[in-house]
């Protein structure tokens, strides 16, 4: 670990200084890639990882971004109801195209345009979230309502029961 961010984590760090919000982005040795990796790297509970999700409506080709626990899987047919169109897949092109970064570092906020998201309501029970911060090693600790604030989701049941 250095105490100089790497570019994409330091993109994170000043959005969050833009947004007045005092949260600290760190980079750690270990992967955050996934919610697992993420967990056991920074000493936290599964459920408390803020998985970032990309998803490309089918119609318009637009971005959506799931923001769910770690511990939950996204049900793709609610979040269909939600917007109103056919999911498809996003692949690593499209994500790191729609939101200025790689898969395994998805923020859930300052992307390269506005995405539309939503927020898995089990976020809200944990009193700390941790969420990727631009890179597979960087990663910030954060409430509930600073992710609602930065995010500017909507909150809705996204998991698969
Ligand atoms: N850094 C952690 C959170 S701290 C993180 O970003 N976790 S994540 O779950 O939001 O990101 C990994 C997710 O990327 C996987 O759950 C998976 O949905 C998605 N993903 C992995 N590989 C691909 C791929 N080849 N194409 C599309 N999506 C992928």
């Amino acid at each position: 670990m250095s105490d100089k961010l790497s570019p994409s984590a330091q993109k994170i760090q000043q959005a969050l200084e833009t947004r007045g919000v005092k949260l600290q982005v760190i980079e750690l040795a270990d992967s955050t890639r996934t919610s697992a990796e993420a967990a056991q790297a920074i000493g936290c509970g599964v459920g408390q990882i803020v998985k970032s999700l990309v998803f490309k409506a089918k119609r318009s080709e637009r971005p959506i971004l799931v923001i769910a626990s770690g511990v939950n899987r996204v049900d793709e047919r609610r979040i269909e109801k939600l917007i109103g169109e056919p999911l498809g897949k996003a692949d690593a092109d499209f994500v790191r195209a729609r939101t200025g970064f790689v898969i395994g570092g998805v923020p859930p906020f300052g992307h390269a345009e506005p995405v539309e998201t939503f927020i898995d309501q089990d976020l809200l029970n944990y009193s700390e979230l941790w969420a990727a911060a631009g890179t597979p090693h960087a990663v910030f600790r954060l409430t509930p309502d600073e992710l609602l604030f930065l995010s500017d989701g909507k909150v809705a049941p996204v998991k698969q029961e």
